[in-house]
């Protein structure tokens, strides 16, 4: 490696003396390699937003290659698009990407995608790690649990024809099976959630400055492998649990894997509440194919890279009484109508599912049940359906300092009336519904707190969403790169949720590369997306010094759906001291009845005109049916002059859904005079 450095320097240094002029000839690798981001940001613009994580992220694009970038493009069913920062890189069998260590590290995680078999299923293909040229491993990638295909709730196979052929599809604008001639339907139709990701402990301990190289060998079966960015990080060692814990090999538990420990578990749990004592998960790997039933009970583990608890997933004979016709790993409380759990604390270990599908009906979670009184602290949970999924009512459930990544649906949800509850700095990537959501369903869900989370790359629907619910706040979170139906932040009036009431607070969160495309509707979303499909929204909504970068199409979105535009309205909506940097259209996309006021709303590098205000479509000499409230210092704007102008308000019909889209250039520092 040095040998092959000087010559480097030599060659570079005679081209220095022959050819000047030609400086581009050798001006590559051009990249810092130890660049570090968040949610592929510089972290300076994101300081104290989002989870503080135990890892550092580079991403591929940033590091040195002799592979492809693929991206920076954000078309949904494209693969820059589901990576972090909407770019990758694509290796070729014998290509590589190599990353400069920032920090000491002992583990990485990889952030990857291999092709799918050509029947569905996934393969699995090498991909070796040296360090300092020295080769060190070779991880096993999968495809298994990504790929999926099709209309919801989706298909493993690429080669199906459309699921619900009766369903309008925007794809041809009809109803396939009512249009003659039939559509031609592309097939694999769909294509999405391409990545998966894998952690991977190293030897030692590496130094700053240190080069992991990522490689494709020659010989790989998988046509290209994408890196879309690697995480670095040094983590602590084992956890020994609180004595005198009930450790859970006493009674029989297997650290190698090899044999199924779930009835071990429940026989250490009932042991340990007996005795008063929590029980303690070793290092080791734990396999366990069903529910751990949770109540009144202390379980920690190792540390999350060390106490692996991991099940397949199991197809039952019989569908279980909540519809389940697959069970799979997951730590549940008791079900409300079985009087609901309390006093559990789960922390330090992993939950690695099995699940390879969407079967909205299967309890294939790693969290589940109703769990009051309760702390889950330090989890990892990875290829399950959701991460947590919490059936109320319930309350006081804190919910921090976990990763879930990779899921098939949501990462965590607050299902009907979860109360005085708190999700902060959990980090969550890749899920394929809503990362963080609230829904209000029968009950309300109220007094809850989500604070310095981060989310990235939902590949369906919302980072955060709000589905109903009193007093609840979002604050300091950080939500990066929505792919479709679906934005940033959502509040909506939607899946039958109670109404709204009392307040809502969305404070100082920041999110970049939202305000997506919305394929169904053929125009763009807006980073926060106020939705009033199924009610009037009028609760008191503040939201308050937030930051919208990056915006692929607006900032901000408050709307209706056609057919219920003259039914509801959204009404007490105050936008105060937030920040708008760079909207692919407008700052402000109104598209239903009411109103909202603006005080101290700064944007720039707005692309279009800054309010598209088209109220509930009856354009009337009055103006829009939606009034924007100037409350002053709403200043910036773009080339088509300040973004909230006189002459826009209080509602002039400014409405035109598909401007030219203007892509801003990518956010910096924000100075200005306050
Ligand atoms: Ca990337």
């Amino acid at each position: 490696m040095k040998f092959q450095g000087f010559l480097s320097r030599t060659s570079r240094f005679v081209l220095c003396l022959t050819a000047s002029y030609a400086l581009p000839l050798y001006a590559a690798p051009q990249t810092d390699t130890a660049s570090v981001t968040r949610a592929a940001l510089d972290p300076s613009l994101v300081d104290d937003r989002g989870a503080n994580a135990h890892f550092v992220e580079q991403e591929a694009e940033n590091a040195v290659t002799d592979g492809t970038i693929i991206g920076p493009a954000r078309t949904a069913y494209t693969l820059p698009a589901e990576a972090s920062g909407r770019a990758a890189v694509k290796l070729l069998p014998g290509q590589y990407v190599e990353f400069t260590l920032p920090e000491a590290a002992n583990a990485i995680t990889v952030r990857y995608s291999i092709p799918d078999s050509p029947t569905g299923g996934g393969i699995t293909a090498p991909l070796d790690v040296s360090v300092n040229g020295r080769s060190l491993v070779t991880m096993t990638l999968t495809s298994q649990y990504s790929w999926l295909y099709n209309q919801y709730p989706f298909s493993n196979d690429p080669n199906a024809g459309l699921l619900f052929p009766d369903q309008y599809i925007t794809e041809c604008g009809c109803v396939p099976s009512a249009t003659t001639p039939p559509p031609i339907i592309t097939k694999p139709f769909r294509p999405n959630h391409f990545y998966d990701e894998q952690r991977l402990l190293l030897d030692h301990r590496y130094r700053p400055g240190d080069k992991i190289r990522l490689t494709a060998p020659a010989s790989s079966n998988a046509a290209w492998t994408v890196i879309d960015l690697l995480d670095s990080e040094l983590v602590g060692p084992t956890e020994h649990g609180d004595e005198p814990a009930v450790n859970v090999q006493r009674f029989g538990a297997d650290p190698t894997g090899q044999r199924d420990s779930a009835d071990a578990f429940d026989t250490a749990i009932a042991f340990a509440k007996q005795w008063h004592r929590a029980v303690y998960l070793p290092p080791g790997t734990y396999q366990v194919n069903r529910h751990i039933l949770v109540d009144n009970v202390t379980i920690e583990g190792a540390g999350n890279w060390y106490t692996i608890v991991k099940g397949h997933q199991v197809t039952l004979s019989t569908p279980l009484p909540d519809g389940s016709v697959h069970t799979g790993v997951g730590f549940y409380g008791k079900y409300v109508a079985d009087g609901g759990s309390s006093n559990v604390h789960l922390s330090g270990f992993a939950i690695e599912g099995d699940v390879r599908e969407r079967i909205d009906s299967d309890q294939v979670n790693g969290i589940g049940g109703s769990l009051s009184n309760s702390t889950i602290e330090g989890l990892y949970i990875h290829h399950t359906k959701v991460g947590m999924w919490l059936d109320g009512p319930m309350s006081n459930l804190r919910i921090r300092d976990n990763i879930i990544v990779d899921q098939i649906a949501d990462g965590i949800n607050f299902h009907t009336g979860v109360t005085d509850s708190v999700v902060a700095n959990n980090f969550v990537r890749n899920t394929g519904d809503d990362a963080l959501a609230m829904w209000s369903d029968k009950i309300e869900d109220a007094n809850n707190i989500f604070d310095h989370n981060t989310v990235q790359t939902p590949v369906l629907a919302n980072g955060i969403a709000l589905y109903g619910g009193t007093d609840n706040t979002i604050s300091n979170n950080l939500v990066a790169d929505p792919i479709r139906e679906g934005s940033g932040l959502q509040v909506g009036s939607r899946f039958g949720a109670q109404p709204f009431s009392g307040s809502l607070w969305i404070t100082n969160n920041t999110t970049v590369r939202s305000g997506p495309f919305e394929l169904n509707w053929n125009i763009g979303l807006g980073a926060i997306w106020i939705y009033a499909l199924e009610g009037s929204i009028n609760a008191d909504i503040e939201v308050v010094g937030n930051s919208f970068l990056d915006n692929t199409y607006n900032a901000i979105m408050l709307v209706s759906d056609f057919p219920v535009k003259d039914l509801y309205t959204i009404t007490n909506v105050h936008f105060k001291d937030d920040r708008v940097d760079g909207t692919g259209t407008s700052v402000v996309s109104a598209r239903v009845a009411g109103s909202a006021s603006f005080e101290n709303v700064d944007a720039r590098n707005v692309g279009a005109v800054g309010v598209n205000n088209c109220g509930s479509f009856h354009f009337t000499p009055a103006g829009s049916e939606f009034t924007l409230i100037d409350l002053g210092s709403n200043d910036g704007g773009g080339t088509t002059g300040p973004w909230l102008a006189p002459w826009e308000l209080p509602n002039t019909i400014t409405c035109d859904d598909r401007p030219p889209v203007v892509p801003p250039p990518p956010p910096s520092p924000w100075v200005t005079p306050e």
